[in-house]
């Protein structure tokens, strides 16, 4: 490596940092391509390396539809819109949750374990994750001599290497073994370690996903052998270890694939070359992507040369501004390493998980949880990483017609809140949480919001059919309100949340956040037509849209003063300070109520927020940095992000803990503080809308906007001081700022319209830079 690793000369590096080895899992330091994972221990004498692929799911392909769900479906909805609620759920609970009930887990691989006879009395150790060249290094001094162990994950070699070396001849000997709790065996081949094993059994479903790791060590100097399920390595000068695991998952149909042949195509390739390439190509294609950004906070001084774990426990209390660009970058990080073109997309866990029955199935929950991880994506320009959840949402489509179709008789597709590998689309686990049919709808409103951002007409083509589907099925499916004559969802619930804490009753009709998200769906579909010119031929369709589309039921303040969670006020004999805050969806990540439209809306959000309180799981409190930034308040958004920045929701390696670990905290948090310095989800770009007083000086560099603009901002004295804003597509800009600014064109100064004071209006040309000056 050309940097030296000593640590207090840098305390401004991108890195995660410590003096000592993981003790425990949380304490190791995460690498990933996308599809390969590996939590790296920083052993001396003995190296944990704890594998994933993010195919290796238990069970196999099934299909949940239950036919007698829709025999049950009239009298469900009778009962809801009576008030019988808890006859509601027993009816959903007997003859509506899918088969299986439960859907299956995402698992581990299994463990790379090293042993070295290393002598215990080391020096000069350090630990790091250095996250401008996605390496993670350990270093120590035994006996006299420097050993330096780099891992990386290589996305464009689809290999993990570990490269062991030190600075005196002959001295890298060790043993290596896989070990793992799923069913495996190990045979020596052609030199290699190979462990060829099975997922495991879950829900009645028997492990269908075969996998195989397949280890070679390509020394220079000493001896290789490999025998007993023991590669062995003797008196070697350097070693790189390349580590290859595939699965036999083709889609969620199909695991007939040839993990054998796959796991060892990518090994001989990646056996031809050097580690020196390796790491070269590895380092130009992570850069590619996580140079795209660039955040200064602020210096913190001293305190930025701790160790990573000793920074979280003092961050509350004092003032280490780097911490939470690093925090920023290392979400940028996590997202390029578990989010990749053709991968699956980032889990529960990202793609980083040790066991074979993880929280919550380490699946994709997807009342909240999956859509967080991907808030960061186009806004921290990574675009690219954000194509997987299309992929999901492509394959959600075709396994929802039949889910639809049969539990339903609706035509369209439907996904509930969760799914798995299998791409499951039924209520699971309870009424009380599986009853939600929007899982579907909210990611197909991401994927226009990602349009908004592109710009990308061919992916929108390829997107709309999918839109469509998914509004196709609540025009089938939602109902008269007797009450009020509104169309509502029913059965539903509004997400995890129990209207009546008492009884326990989630099931209801219409609550706030789905008429929130059909609003946002259906005019996603009517937008996504007329931007693909299709208005003409979906006439009907779009007719029928936009007729229900007004009869949704609106948003009510309550007694309260708050946004009523449901048609009903109800919110007081509900569990007021519950993590989820489902129907400020509005505010965030939707746009239905913002400060200036809809200000009484807004104010009601805000007494809800309130209400809800501070305290929450890890991926609750970055919503809430989102929605107080939304609110303009960046302060209280700040103080959110310092109760998640502490040792009760953020790990020692920073992994974000519900607790326990889940990595929505770490995606939803960086969007926060996106949102601190940049918004336009209100047809302006807004700079600087809630920057914290913390934050006086500092500066950004690439982020991106909506209509396609990518922006470079820095402020002094918490004012703009000069922005720079990329087009990438023609339009028409609406600059917000909280001092009025001149914009500089390519050929000078353009004249701009100003609606308001500090609102400039001016149209762009792509490829073309304008500059913001505050004079
Ligand atoms: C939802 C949340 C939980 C957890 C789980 C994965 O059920 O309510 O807090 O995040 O998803």
């Amino acid at each position: 490596m050309e940097q030296s690793p000593r640590t207090a000369d840098h305390p401004h590096r991108l890195r995660l940092y410590y003096d000592k080895p993981a003790g425990h899992w949380l304490e190791a330091l995460p690498v990933g391509n996308g599809r390969l994972g590996a939590m790296v221990f920083g052993g001396v004498q003995a190296e944990r390396l704890q594998l994933n692929e993010d195919t290796l799911w238990a069970g196999g392909p099934y299909d949940p539809a239950k036919p007698e769900a829709l025999h049950a479906l009239p009298r469900v909805r009778e009962l809801v819109f009576a008030g019988q609620w808890q006859q509601a759920q027993d009816l959903i609970s007997a003859h509506c949750l899918g088969d299986p009930v439960g859907e299956l887990m995402y698992q581990t691989v299994g463990d790379l374990r090293l042993s070295f006879a290393t002598d215990p009395g080391v020096t000069d150790y350090a630990r790091e994750l250095d996250l401008d060249q996605a390496v993670a290094r350990t270093v120590f001094t035994a006996a006299g001599v420097r050993h330096t162990r780099d891992v990386i994950a290589s996305a464009p070699d689809q290999i993990i290497a570990i490269r062991l070396a030190a600075d005196r001849p002959g001295s890298v000997s060790f043993r290596a073994v896989f070990d793992s709790p799923q069913r495996y065996e190990v045979a020596a081949m052609a030199g290699d370690l190979v462990a060829d094993g099975r997922s495991g059994d879950a829900e009645g479903i028997v492990g269908q996903v075969r996998f195989r790791t397949r280890v070679r060590a390509m020394s220079e100097g000493g001896t290789v052998r490999c025998r007993d399920g023991v590669l062995a390595v003797i008196d070697a000068d350097e070693v790189t270890l390349l580590v290859s695991t595939a699965t036999s998952h083709v889609d969620h149909r199909d695991t007939s694939g040839d993990q054998a042949a796959r796991a060892d195509g990518h090994l001989r390739a990646a056996a031809e070359l050097p580690w020196e390439t390796l790491l070269r190509r590895h380092r130009l294609d992570y850069q590619r992507l996580f140079h795209r950004v660039g955040i200064d906070l602020g210096d913190g001084g001293e305190t930025a040369a701790l160790p990573t774990d000793r920074r979280v426990a003092l961050f509350r209390d004092d003032h280490d501004p780097q911490l939470a660009a690093l925090y920023y970058q290392y979400a940028r990080y996590l997202l390029i390493s578990c989010s990749r073109p053709g991968t699956q997309p980032a889990n529960l866990q990202g793609i980083w998980n040790d066991s074979l029955n993880p929280p919550w199935g380490s699946k994709y929950t997807i009342n909240i949880n999956t859509q967080m991880n991907y808030w960061p994506a186009d806004p921290a320009n990574l675009a690219e990483c954000f194509e997987p959840l299309c992929d999901l949402v492509a394959d959600l489509a075709e396994a929802g017609r039949r889910t639809a179709a049969v539990q339903y008789g609706a035509r369209g597709w439907v996904a509930h809140h969760n799914t798995d590998l299998w791409r499951g689309t039924a209520m699971v686990d309870d009424a009380v949480a599986g009853t939600w049919p929007c899982g579907g709808a909210w990611l197909c409103v991401m994927l226009w919001d990602h349009y908004l951002f592109t710009g990308d007409e061919e992916a929108l083509r390829r997107h709309y059919p999918l839109l469509r589907g998914a509004a196709r099925f609540f025009l089938d499916t939602l109902v008269e309100d007797p009450g009020h004559g509104w169309l509502v969802t029913n059965p539903s619930v509004s997400p995890e949340m129990p209207h009546h804490r008492e009884l326990n009753t989630s099931v209801c009709a219409g609550p706030t956040m789905d008429m929130q998200l059909l609003r946002d769906l259906f005019d996603a579909c009517t937008e996504a037509a007329a931007v693909l010119g299709t208005v003409r031929e979906d006439r009907d369709f779009l007719a029928e849209v936009s007729a229900a589309r007004t009869r949704l039921a609106p948003m009510r303040i309550g007694r309260l003063g708050q946004l009523q969670e449901w048609i009903e006020d109800w919110d007081e004999l509900a569990d007021m300070t519950h993590r989820h805050v489902s129907h400020l969806y509005g505010l965030h990540p939707g746009n239905q109520i913002t400060r200036r439209d809809t200000p009484e809306l807004c104010r009601a959000a805000r007494r809800s927020l309130e209400l809800r309180g501070d305290a929450g799981t890890g991926w609750s409190l970055a919503w809430k940095i989102n929605l107080w930034a939304r609110l303009g308040e960046g302060d209280r958004a700040y103080k959110l992000l310092a109760d998640q920045l502490t040792p009760r929701h953020t790990a020692p390696n920073l992994f974000d803990l519900h607790p326990p670990f889940q990595i929505d905290g770490n995606f939803g948090a960086a969007s926060g503080i996106t949102e601190m310095m940049l918004q336009s989800h209100t047809g302006e770009v807004h700079l600087l809308p809630a920057l914290p007083s913390r934050w006086p000086h500092g500066r950004v560099r690439g982020l991106r906007a909506r209509g396609g603009l990518e922006i470079d901002l820095s402020w002094h004295g918490g004012r703009l001081r000069r922005a720079v804003l990329r087009a990438t597509r023609q339009g028409e800009t609406r600059l917000r700022t909280v001092d009025p600014v001149t914009v500089h064109g390519p050929q000078g100064p353009l004249e701009c319209a100003r609606p308001e004071r500090s609102v400039a209006v001016f149209s762009t040309e792509p490829g073309r830079e304008y500059v913001i000056d505050c004079g």
